[in-house]
């Protein structure tokens, strides 16, 4: 019999990568995914099976994780041996804006999903991983940050992580479940959500190089994270939950770089040196050289400059995460890097660009979404 997995945010960026990593070893594979006015499963378009067909080993559920009723129908039915929590409101600035809804989401969203395994009878058959995240440690308390540093979390969001964090460790301790906490750090890739600003540097660098945005605006360029490719974090999250006892474990690289020095290496991918000048608010990013001929940037313009309604009312200002105990536990190792991850991204999204400049040069129109 195949392993059976359910993820929870199946239609995210993590939830695509997981889902086809756990086909690949067999499982099947149930996802859970919100009703939308629009479809909302590009990225698991390519998994996709169609409903009609026997025997098939991707099947989507509808769900909502405000939802109690709704979960444990889920759970009932399905029966997981593996429940992967990654569903959430993840933004860190919109959860200023919606911090009610996120608490009920990412922080009562993972006590529901605890609560019907525990109703359900299944405390032995279920392991649960958590999607906990580095916004735990927030203001810095120790530097770099691993298991055993002192959360201090700085937006809604993360203090509706923080319950979920110690909602799973006491799920774990009262009940014996298998229930685990992956401390994961900032992770990308080209499937990451278009206002992180990961992607929104790597579209917008690709645009600005095919001449269809002038500008990228953004906010603290001062921030430090420790990024990561997603392809390398699904890994760890299975490798958590096949352990002999549950742990909680940081994952990270180790390495940590400012928004603005990634935003550089977007440039130079496209061949373009990008020179910063003066501070805060008034800090501009002028282009110094271009040595690709295929990309017509003129040396002197401005393409980045600062938007303070992107600044957060509390920041996060650096993050570097210790990994030594998932490398050494759970034999975990990254295969990408920070400039192989910036290479993927930008390799993806010159190619996406290039796409809605074939259309725009066939005189079809082109929508540009800003943020
Ligand atoms: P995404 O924002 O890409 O995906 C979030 C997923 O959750 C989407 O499938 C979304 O559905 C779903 N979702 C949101 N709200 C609900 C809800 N109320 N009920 C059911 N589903 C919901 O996030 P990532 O893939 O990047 O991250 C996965 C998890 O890991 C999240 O919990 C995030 O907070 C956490 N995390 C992420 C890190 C990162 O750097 N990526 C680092 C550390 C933790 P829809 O597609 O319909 O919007
Ligand atoms: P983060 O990711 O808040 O770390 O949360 P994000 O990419 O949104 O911000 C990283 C840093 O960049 C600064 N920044 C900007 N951010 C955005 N989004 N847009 C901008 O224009 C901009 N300009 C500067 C931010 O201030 C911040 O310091 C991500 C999410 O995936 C969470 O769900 C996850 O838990 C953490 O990573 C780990």
């Amino acid at each position: 019999m195949p392993k059976i997995a359910l993820i929870t945010g199946i239609t995210g960026q993590d939830g695509a990568y997981l889902a086809e990593f756990l086909l690949k070893k067999g499982y099947e594979v149930h996802g859970i995914k919100r009703r939308s006015s629009l479809f909302n499963t590009d990225r698991i378009d390519h998994l996709y099976q169609d409903p009609h067909v026997e025997n098939r080993n991707l099947i989507l559920h509808y769900g909502d994780l405000t939802d109690s009723m709704n979960l444990t129908r889920i759970i009932q039915e399905v029966q997981p041996d593996e429940i992967y929590n990654l569903a959430a409101m993840s933004h860190v600035k919109v959860s200023f804006d919606t911090p009610e809804y996120t608490a009920n989401a990412d922080g009562l969203g993972t006590l529901r999903i605890l609560e019907a395994i525990r109703l359900l009878g299944l405390t032995e058959k279920t392991r649960v991983y958590q999607a906990s995240t580095s916004e735990l440690y927030g203001l810095v308390q120790e530097v770099p940050q691993k298991e055993t540093t002192p959360f201090y979390p700085r937006s809604p969001y993360a203090v509706a992580k923080m319950y979920a964090y110690w909602i799973t460790v006491n799920y774990r301790e009262a009940y014996n479940m298998y229930a685990c906490n992956g401390i994961l750090f900032n992770h990308e890739s080209p499937l990451r959500g278009e206002t992180f600003v990961t992607r929104k540097i790597t579209r917008a660098v690709s645009k600005i190089a095919l001449g269809m945005q002038d500008c990228l605006y953004l906010g603290n360029m001062d921030a430090k994270r420790d990024w990561g490719h997603a392809k390398d974090y699904i890994k760890a999250m299975w490798l958590i939950l096949q352990q002999e006892h549950p742990e909680d474990y940081v994952i990270a690289t180790g390495v940590t770089t400012t928004v603005r020095d990634f935003v550089k290496m977007a440039f130079a991918e496209v061949g373009v040196e990008l020179e910063f000048k003066g501070e805060a608010e008034a800090e501009v990013g002028i282009i110094k050289a271009c040595s690709n001929p295929e990309y017509q940037v003129a040396i002197g313009t401005e393409v980045v400059k600062v938007d303070p309604a992107y600044y957060r009312p509390t920041e996060v200002e650096l993050l570097i995460g210790d990994p030594t105990k998932s490398k050494e536990k759970l034999g975990w190792e990254p295969e990408y890097d920070l400039a192989g991850l910036v290479k993927d991204m930008m390799e993806s999204d010159v190619k996406l660009m290039k796409k809605d400049r074939y259309l725009k040069d066939g005189g079809y129109e082109v929508l540009n979404y800003f943020e």
